[in-house]
């Protein structure tokens, strides 16, 4: 209970790894009011600004909310009918090999469990793979190729421990906000400091004391350089080395690299070395821009490699620390949702590993090799190799690397069911059958976090319409496939109970993933369960890893490997000049189901749009606020171009964000290679290579509008406003009727205002009902010059002069947000930092809120105090 005596439910955030506490209080109409719990040990009372704005992502508007077959509305009955009889008369007719499953880090444990149990137990295929292959694949590989075992040594208490975080191919500032947070805070106590290693300037960058910006792909390189100076420094834990083999391997190695791939110079190598050498207590962060890379696998153990040569693993505030990007990413590690794992860590190329699981799950069969990984599931989808496709909490068809293809290798497959909670996704688009899912807040179950604690997702919203919770889908498939006994759950706790007391089998072959102390759990204790770090067994709750130096291989010792430097997959060349790297930003989630529903959080970055250093911009001639077209033989992209030296010349940045229903023409998946790690499977989402040209249309529109858009141009792109929606246009060819098409983009037959000067190419239109703009489009021939921030405000008001284009003077133009909290944009800010003289983040969150509640815009605000300094300066 709160302090109004309202009922509050504890549960965890549904995005990042972080794995954040919530506390959840309905509002009695299908709200929730969405604060951070104080006492979950991921954030104290903490949350980001994606968390903070759950609230606004509920509205049931889009939700799919009964199940469909060939786009019409069918009963749960027929519905699953269709699924069970299709999989098994695949399987009868072209064997366990022609279906498969394509799943999710950000399903639950439960659901996980049972889809992995239903493909490798009971369908008999390993052909189970997940959108974590795009994601954590190398890390798992270069975890169990150094450990033994997927082991995630330290905690988050390391990040406040330790004296040095280096972060590597990881934004945290944006990514995992609420622990980059916890380490800024850290820091102001004991001075941490902190070393990025990302070929592009981020937001993480701002509080750090170093930025090595590496060529792409050579982290390798670059922790070799690291290994080789720790030995000749002396720094070799002689102790801990007894608990390590292939030293002198990978120090050989190590020392015959050429540093100069890395295209740093002496004096930022020498930097760093002198950092990481220099201080006992470090922990190495890293994400994606290791894990997606062909050489991914060997960039984890030449970090691993850095930590097991001086021991600095398993101790306070030492460690490398692969932090997790989906809620459950962690999780389906566990629950083996990888095609060549099988639950509880145990392999699946293992006979023991096998007979142990199959006489668990009294399951006909084990596969007894890996399946087809992501990449190469969908080209066999493509080829008609896999003839019944289910496709569970993920959206292949923008996320995944040769993105056309893979959405046309998913329209062309015989039988494709997709679980979602909305059918607006361009895979959802595809399915032969959709299966209405219930979403965060309405179902109930555990996730594991980076740091391996468990935390319950409850459910506090009633299920909407006809949706069911996926574990409770994929058990019913499973019983009308005829294994009644083995998919007979009631209840998440159920599966829970199951899954823990196999962890206890697994624990004897010396693994690592041990709940086997949850398995006796009541429906009570799973329903109240607090958060706590695995392992949990008889002996032993949470903890670190390999402080003792044993480790889960054959003979105890970690294995250092002998690694080298690889370069990406695809060199630039004179048809490809450009490396084109991918990844995120602060305020949207992948694909955008969720987040495109905030306003708040559409307000950060409204357009997608790629980053380019100047000097290229330049010899490409690129105008002010142009568009550019990037192509390659995959696909191509038109973005607005944003010229920054945050990039470094000949590399370009793109959010992989935008999709066919956000802006069609960004989905940046379609340029972005198939290559991947040989070891790990995983795509190399960071590299590709690309031209770019600028894409001169003949107009360019501004529009905003109190209902939804149906745009139709070339370049067009649809974001939630507070007031209803604005978008972009651009198009090559005109209408021939102006007013037709803004009729066509608003479905709107309102009175019309309109300002037309067709010699100039500027068309202004303005449509009110009742005495209240619906409706405004605004065209011109270069890139629209109109106050948009403002202008996105009028649609619901009555706004007679919004055909100016411009912001009265008593309400001026708010800018991009940049607090997404409390809604506060640039504008206001620069005006606050030069009126008020405003001198640190903190005198701006006393005069605008701006930066005081989730601290995600902290960095941005330094960089605008930043940039108005020497204004200050002049006057
Ligand atoms: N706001 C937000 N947060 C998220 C998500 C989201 O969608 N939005 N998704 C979550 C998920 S699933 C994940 S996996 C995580 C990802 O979290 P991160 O990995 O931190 O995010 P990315 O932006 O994909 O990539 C990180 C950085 O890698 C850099 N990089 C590219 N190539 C190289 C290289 O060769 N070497 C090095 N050292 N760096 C390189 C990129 O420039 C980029 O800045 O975020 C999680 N958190
Ligand atoms: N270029 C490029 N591509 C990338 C990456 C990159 O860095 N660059 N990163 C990769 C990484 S690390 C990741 S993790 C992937 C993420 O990519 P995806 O997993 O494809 O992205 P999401 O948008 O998270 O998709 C989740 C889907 O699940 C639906 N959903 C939400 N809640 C529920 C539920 O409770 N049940 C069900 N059944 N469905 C639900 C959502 O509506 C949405 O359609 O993208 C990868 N792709
Ligand atoms: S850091 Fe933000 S997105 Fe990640 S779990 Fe916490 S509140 Fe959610
Ligand atoms: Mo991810």
């Amino acid at each position: 209970m709160d302090g109004a005596g309202l009922p509050t439910t504890r549960s965890t955030c549904p995005y990042c790894g972080v794995g954040c506490g919530v506390l959840l209080r309905p509002d009695g109409q299908g709200g929730l009011d969405v604060r951070g719990d104080p006492d979950h040990p991921a954030n104290r009372g903490k949350l980001c600004s994606k968390g903070s704005q759950l609230g606004q992502t509920l509205g049931l508007d889009d939700r799919l909310l009964s199940p469909k077959i060939d786009g019409e509305t069918a009963d749960w009955d027929s519905a699953l009918g269709t699924v069970a009889s299709r999989f098994a008369a695949t399987i009868a007719e072209y064997g366990p090999d022609s279906v498969a499953l394509y799943v999710s880090g950000q399903l639950l444990t439960e659901d996980y469990y049972v889809a992995n149990k239903l493909a490798k137990g009971f369908f008999g295929t390993a052909n189970i793979d997940t959108n974590s292959r795009l994601c954590m694949a190398s890390t798992v590989a270069g975890h169990k190729r150094a450990f033994g075992t997927d082991t995630v040594p330290g905690t988050y208490d390391d990040l406040e421990q330790a004296d040095l975080i280096v972060l590597t191919g990881s934004n945290l500032a944006w990514c995992h906000p609420v622990l980059y947070q916890r380490i800024l805070a850290a820091r102001k106590n004991r001075g941490t400091r902190i070393v990025v290693i990302d070929p592009r300037r981020t937001a993480s960058c701002d509080g750090a004391d170093l930025h090595l910006a590496l060529a792409p792909g050579s982290d390798v390189a670059l922790f070799n350089g690291l290994l080789s100076e720790i030995a000749q420094r002396g720094l070799i834990d002689a102790d801990f080395a007894g608990n390590v083999t292939g030293l002198d391997e990978a120090l050989a190695t190590a020392r015959s690299e050429d540093l100069s791939v890395t295209g740093l110079s002496d004096t930022d190598l020498s930097a760093f070395f002198d950092l990481w050498c220099g201080t006992e207590k470090v922990v190495t962060i890293f994400s994606q821009g290791v894990n997606q890379s062909t050489s991914g696998s060997d960039k984890v153990n030449a970090i691993l490699n850095c930590h097991l040569a001086t021991g600095r693993i398993g101790q306070p505030g030492t460690g490398p620390f692969s932090v997790t990007g989906q809620p459950n990413a962690m999780g389906g590690r566990e629950v083996g949702g990888l095609a060549n794992m099988l639950a509880c860590h145990l392999d699946i190329e293992n006979a023991e590993h096998r007979q142990t699981v199959q006489g668990f799950w009294s399951a006909p069969a084990v596969p007894t090799s890996a399946g087809l990984k992501a990449v190469d599931m969908f080209r066999a989808v493509g080829e008609g190799r896999i003839k019944a496709l289910w496709i569970i909490h993920t959206n292949p068809a923008v996320s995944m690397p040769e993105a056309d293809r893979v959405r046309d290798a998913i329209d062309g497959c015989d039988f494709v069911v997709v679980s979602d909670v909305t059918e607006r996704t361009d895979t959802a688009r595809l399915a032969n059958v959709l299966l209405p899912a219930t979403a965060w807040a309405e179902k109930s179950g555990t996730v594991t976090n980076s740091d391996r604690t468990i935390s319950r997702q409850r459910a506090v919203l009633p299920a909407p319409g006809d949706a069911r919770p996926d574990w409770a889908i994929l058990a019913e498939v499973g019983r009308r496939m005829g294994w009644q006994s083995a998919f007979d759950y009631q209840s998440p706790a159920e599966i829970f109970r199951e899954y823990a007391a196999l962890s206890g089998f697994a624990a004897r072959f010396g693994r690592d993933f041990d709940i086997s102390g949850l398995q006796n759990l009541s429906d009570e204790e799973y329903d109240t369960l607090a958060p706590v770090r695995w392992p949990v067994t008889a002996t032993r709750v949470g903890g670190r890893f390999f402080g003792d130096g044993r480790f889960f291989t054959p003979d105890g010792k970690a294995r250092m490997l002998a690694v080298n430097h690889r370069a990406p997959a695809a060199s630039p060349c004179d048809a490809r000049p450009f490396v084109l790297n991918t990844g995120r930003l602060r305020d949207q989630w992948h694909t955008m189901t969720r987040t495109a529903k905030s306003s708040r959080l559409s307000a950060h970055l409204p357009e997608p749009f790629l980053e380019i250093h100047p000097k290229d911009a330049a010899r490409l001639r690129l105008s002010p606020a142009a568009l550019v077209r990037v192509e390659n033989d995959l696909g191509s992209a038109i973005l607005r171009a944003r010229i920054t030296d945050a990039v470094r010349p000949g590399e370009v940045f793109a959010p992989m964000h935008w999709t066919g229903e956000t802006a069609p023409s960004a989905r940046i998946d379609a340029l972005v290679a198939g290559a991947c790690d040989p070891v790990s499977g995983q795509p190399e989402s960071k590299a590709s290579t690309v031209s770019i040209s600028e894409y001169r249309a003949r107009w360019y529109g501004f529009a905003v509008c109190s209902g939804d858009l149906h745009p139709t141009a070339p370049y067009w792109t649809r974001t939630r406003t507070d007031a209803g929606y604005r978008s972009e246009l651009a198009g090559k060819a005109e209408p021939d009727d102006w007013e037709e098409f803004a009729r066509d983009l608003f479905a709107t037959d309102a009175a019309v205002q309109i300002v037309d000067d067709p010699k100039r190419g500027n068309h202004r239109f303005a449509f009110h009902a009742e005495g209240r703009l619906v409706a405004a489009l605004f065209v011109s021939r270069s890139p629209t010059a109109v106050t948009r921030d403002y202008i996105a405000t009028l649609p619901g008001t009555e706004a007679p002069a919004v055909l100016s284009g411009r912001a009265p003077a008593d309400r001026p133009d708010p800018g991009p947000t940049i607090c997404s909290c409390f809604g506060v944009g640039m504008n206001t800010i620069v005006q606050a930092i030069e009126e008020q003289a405003l001198t640190s983040v903190d005198a701006i969150g006393a005069h605008l809120q701006a930066g005081t509640n989730c601290g995600s815009c902290r960095a941005e605000l330094a960089f605008l105090l930043e940039k108005s300094r020497p204004m200050q300066a002049a006057e």
